[in-house]
C-alpha cells in the first residue's frame, strides 16, 4: 500500500519536476534579463544576498518538510486502525520545543538580516574602494588649457549618471561631460558607460513614479516626482544589456525599456565627443533633404532637437544621433537585423553580444512609427497600423504647446513616410 502510494506521488511530481528544470539550464539562466547572471559588483551582492536567502530557506524546508513526512509515515492508519481509533492524548506545549522554534527563528532572521544590511550600505553609494585610485580617472581624461587634467580625488572618477523617466521612456544625461538636455546633448534610451568604471546614478522622473532596473548589472530603484534617488553600478565586462522600468507607469509601462552599453575606457571618451558633434548637413535636392524639410513642416521640431539642424525640440527625445543607436522609442523597437542578432547570441552563448545597427530594420521601424500616428496610415498609404505604443507622448498628447500627431491631425503619405526615414537615417 506504502509504495503504491509513493508510486502515485511520483507519477504526479514528475511532470512538474521535469517543468522546473527545464528551467535550470544554463542558456535559461542566462537569459537577457536574468538577475542570476551579475555582471558587475553590485548585482553580484544583490545575488550572494538572494542565494544565502535561498540556501537558509532549502534548509529550513528540508527540516520542516523532514519532520513533515517523518510524522505521516510512524502515524499513518495501520490496518485494522478503522476497528480501534488510537487517541492521542492532547499535548500541553512542550517549554523546550517553543523556546528552541523562537530562538531559531530568530536566529535564522539574524542570518539573512546580517548580509542583507551589509548588502544595503554596499549598493547605496560608491564605497571609496570600489574605484581603482591607481589609475586616475581612465575613463576620461580631461583636457584643460591643452593639458591633461585629469581627475584628482575618488570621487572625481565616479560618472556619474542622471536618469530622467518619463511616460515611456529613459533619458540619460552625463552632467560631468557636459551632455545634458540644457545643452542640446542628452542620451535617450541607451546609456553607454565604460566597463570597470563606478557609475553613480542619479534618478529623477519628470511625470509619475518609475523604477530603474539592469537585472545583470543592478536594480531596482525607483524614480520619484519631486525627489532624489540615487544608486550605482558598475560593469566588469563590456557589451550591450537590456533593463527596463519596473514601476507600473502608465499606458506603455510595458513597452518603457532601455539599454546599457559597456565599452572600453577609450572607446567611452570617443563616444562623448561623438555626443557634442551636430548632424551632418544633408546633401540639397536628395530624399533626405526633403524629409528634413518635412521634419519642420510636419511639427517634428516642435518636440525633437536634433542638433546642428533644429534646436526648438525638448521635450521628446534628442534626435541628433539617432540612427547610431540600436533601439528606439524606449528601445521598444529593436534596429539590429533579428536574425543575425539571434545567430550571434547562439554563437557566443552570451546575450551581451550585439550586432551593429541594420539599416533596413531602421529604417523599417522609423516608418512603422511615424506612420502609426493620426489616422493611421501603413507604409502604402492604406493599411491602418496598428500603434506601435499605445498612449505614446508623441501621438497621443495634448498639453500646452505640444500637441501629438493625433491631436494635429497628422498624415503621412507613404513618400513622406520614406522621407523622413532618410533623413533620420543621415542622423549618425
Ligand atoms: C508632441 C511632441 C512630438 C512630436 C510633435 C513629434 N514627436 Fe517624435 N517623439 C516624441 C516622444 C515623446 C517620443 C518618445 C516616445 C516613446 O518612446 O514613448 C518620440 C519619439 C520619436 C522617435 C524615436 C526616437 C528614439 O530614439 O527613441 C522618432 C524617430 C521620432 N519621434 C520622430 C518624429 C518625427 C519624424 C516627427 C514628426 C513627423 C515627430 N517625431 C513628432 C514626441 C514628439
Ligand atoms: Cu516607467
Amino acid at each position: 500500500m506504502f509504495s503504491r502510494f509513493f508510486s502515485r506521488v511520483g507519477l504526479l511530481a514528475a511532470p512538474f519536476l521535469a517543468i522546473i528544470m527545464a528551467g535550470c539550464s544554463k542558456a535559461d539562466m542566462t537569459v537577457r534579463q536574468s538577475t542570476l547572471d551579475p555582471k558587475g559588483p553590485v548585482a553580484q551582492v544583490q545575488f550572494d544576498v538572494f542565494m544565502a536567502t535561498v540556501w537558509l530557506v532549502v534548509v529550513l524546508f528540508v527540516l520542516v518538510g523532514g519532520l513533515l513526512v517523518y510524522a505521516v509515515i510512524k502515524f499513518r492508519a495501520r490496518p485494522g486502525d478503522e476497528n480501534e481509533p488510537a487517541i492521542v492524548e492532547d499535548g500541553h506545549g512542550n517549554p523546550l520545543i517553543e523556546i528552541g522554534l523562537i530562538t531559531a527563528s530568530i536566529g535564522s532572521l539574524v542570518i539573512i538580516a546580517i548580509p542583507t544590511l551589509n548588502a544595503i550600505w554596499y549598493t547605496d553609494d560608491v564605497p571609496a574602494e570600489s574605484v581603482p585610485t591607481s589609475k586616475l580617472s581612465v575613463w576620461y581624461p580631461r583636457v584643460e588649457g591643452g593639458r591633461e587634467n585629469y581627475a584628482k580625488t575618488v570621487e572625481e572618477q565616479v560618472l556619474e549618471v542622471d536618469v530622467i523617466g518619463k511616460q515611456w521612456w529613459f533619458r540619460f544625461e552625463y552632467p560631468q561631460l557636459g551632455l545634458t538636455n540644457d545643452a542640446k546633448h542628452s542620451v535617450p534610451n541607451e546609456m553607454v558607460i565604460p566597463k570597470g568604471v563606478a557609475v553613480r546614478i542619479n534618478l529623477r522622473s519628470e511625470d509619475v513614479i518609475h523604477s530603474f532596473w539592469v537585472p545583470k548589472l543592478a536594480g531596482k530603484v525607483d524614480l520619484m516626482p519631486g525627489r532624489k534617488n540615487h544608486m550605482w553600478l558598475q560593469a566588469s565586462e563590456t557589451g550591450h544589456y537590456y533593463g527596463q522600468c519596473a514601476e507600473f507607469c502608465g499606458d506603455s509601462h510595458a513597452y518603457m525599456l532601455f539599454r546599457v552599453e559597456v565599452v572600453e575606457p577609450a572607446e567611452f571618451a570617443k563616444w562623448v565627443q561623438r555626443q557634442k558633434a551636430p548632424a551632418e548637413p544633408v546633401a540639397v535636392g536628395t530624399k533626405a533633404d526633403k524629409g528634413k524639410a518635412l521634419f519642420a513642416a510636419k511639427s517634428c521640431v516642435m518636440c525633437h532637437n536634433v542638433g546642428g539642424h533644429f534646436g526648438a525640440g525638448a521635450f521628446g527625445p534628442d534626435l541628433t544621433h539617432l540612427a547610431s543607436r540600436k533601439s528606439l522609442a524606449g528601445a521598444w523597437l529593436d534596429n539590429r537585423d533579428p536574425k543575425a542578432q539571434l545567430a550571434l547570441e547562439q554563437k557566443t552563448g552570451n546575450t551581451e553580444s550585439s550586432v551593429e545597427v541594420d539599416r533596413a530594420t531602421l529604417k523599417a521601424n522609423l516608418i512603422k512609427w511615424i506612420g502609426s500616428s493620426g489616422v493611421a496610415h501603413g507604409a502604402d498609404g492604406k493599411t491602418l497600423t496598428k500603434d506601435v505604443k499605445p498612449g505614446n507622448r508623441m501621438h497621443y498628447y495634448k498639453m500646452f504647446n505640444v500637441a501629438g500627431l493625433r491631436e494635429t491631425n497628422q498624415k503621412f503619405t507613404a513618400e513622406e513616410l520614406d522621407d523622413l526615414a532618410e533623413y533620420l537615417l543621415t542622423l549618425k
